[in-house]
């Protein structure tokens, strides 16, 4: 059997020196600064982010680096290492959205969202370099706008990178960049989390709209060495299987579910339940109000989903990492069987984690191919990936690969 790739992530000083040397051989110049933006992993809390629910994300280890410098005109020029002889081009000026084509539209978005907002922003050039894998649910774009706005902020001087609540700022413009300028629907989950999480904690993020940047995000111990544990990421490598419109459908379920029931988002109903003495009682209750059975499935996924997020917590906080991983995999069973955005990679890779003695197992970000984590014993991590990648092998899947993972900072200068 084929041994199974292991993902490194590039240090800070390694993500530098790539990305200057290719701003230097692209420009000719050497560029003002570096930023580095993480991709993520949520532990729990799927697809409720755009239902104004919980998630629970840490950001990854693994990060994609900018060199940037800022110009006096509206031209943007972009590279990246994947191929560094393709140069990008876009001028900022009249630029209206879905206007740029291809992966430039996720950096080039940035300053466009930006300048949207009313913030003075012109042109600039960028290098990137990443070792966040593309399209493993593991937010490679996000960690793409986020390092960008977070590069802008600091090339033009807006003062939002440097607190908390100021970053919200950036996020936005990376939300935007993302759904209007590339096309692709995102919730905010991942934004929030590339560049808000904190070394060695998961972040609640609560998406009730109207919140305060304080009210919206508290930070959680997430230390797994600390009882004996550590977190598998592997990425499936499934093919992704008409994701775009699979999401935007899910979305609209979840709305027209919110509307017949009165409520202006799912979470309003979810917090009506959890409230309840016997929440599956009431849910069942509000399931009945409701005549598609689809529509019964996605509601109950969104609704049990935002009960686990504080259910896992609040284990995790007691040191009940049994609950901590049935509630992993009570969470997977539902995007399997309720939400339906799981592929067989991703059962049949969370199945060999379970059988294999990991204590919970899950599909994570937004599914229809991605990654799933486990949490498993300390050290055994890789066995663990092997058995995974000896089934797909089997199976004739593709050859998946393992992340190492820790909880680690979010979006940051590097010099
Ligand atoms: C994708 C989206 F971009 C997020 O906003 C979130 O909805 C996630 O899927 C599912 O939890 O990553």
């Amino acid at each position: 059997m084929t041994q199974v790739d292991i993902v490194n992530a590039m240090s800070d000083a390694e993500g530098a020196a790539k990305v200057t040397a290719l701003f230097e051989r692209t420009y000719g110049t050497k560029p003002a600064g570096v930023w580095a933006a993480p991709g993520r992993v949520n532990l729990i809390g799927e697809h409720t982010d755009y239902n104004g629910g919980l998630c629970l994300p840490i950001a990854l280890p693994h990060r994609t680096y900018i060199a940037l410098s800022p110009r006096t005109d509206t031209q943007v020029r972009v590279v990246s290492d994947i191929n560094e002889n393709d140069v990008q081009t876009a001028d900022l000026n009249g630029l209206e959205a879905g206007g740029i084509d291809g992966w430039a539209a996720y950096p080039v978005g940035v300053a466009w969202a930006l300048r949207e907002a009313g913030h003075d922003v012109q042109g600039f050039d960028a290098a990137f370099s990443t070792c966040v894998p593309f399209g493993s649910g593991l937010s490679s774009s996000a960690a793409m706008t986020c390092s960008t706005a977070l590069a802008l902020d600091g090339a033009y001087d807006l003062g939002f990178g440097a607190t908390d609540a100021g970053r919200i700022t950036l996020i936005n413009a990376a939300i935007t960049s993302e759904n209007d300028m590339a096309g692709a629907s995102t919730g905010g989950l991942d934004q929030s989390a590339s560049m808000r999480c904190t070394p060695d904690h998961a972040i609640r993020l609560d998406f009730r709209p109207g919140l305060t940047a304080e009210e919206s995000a508290q930070q959680e111990a997430f230390d797994l060495s600390n009882h004996g544990l550590e977190l598998l990421v592997l990425d499936t490598r499934a093919p992704h299987q008409l994701n775009d419109g699979q999401y935007a459908q899910r979305r609209a379920t979840c709305e027209e579910a919110a509307e017949l029931l009165g409520a202006d988002n799912l979470r309003e109903v979810a917090d009506l339940v959890n409230a309840q003495a016997d929440p599956a009682t009431a849910l069942e209750g509000v399931l009945e109000r409701l005549d598609d059975d689809t529509m019964r499935k996605r509601v109950r996924h969104v609704i049990t989903e935002i009960g686990r997020v504080d259910d896992f917590i609040e284990a995790f906080a007691e040191g009940d990492m049994q609950t901590a991983g049935d509630l992993f995999n009570a969470s997977h069973d539902s995007l399997r069987d309720d939400y339906e955005v799981t592929v067989p990679e991703l059962d049949i890779a969370v199945d060999v984690a379970r059988d294999e003695g990991a204590l919970g197992a899950r599909m994570t970000g937004g599914g229809f191919g991605g990654s799933i984590i486990a949490l498993v014993n300390q050290g055994e991590s890789q066995r663990i990936a092997q058995c995974i990648a000896d089934e797909f092998e089997r199976r004739g899947f593709n050859a998946p690969r393992a992340l190492p993972a820790y909880a680690a900072q979010s979006a940051h200068r590097v010099q």
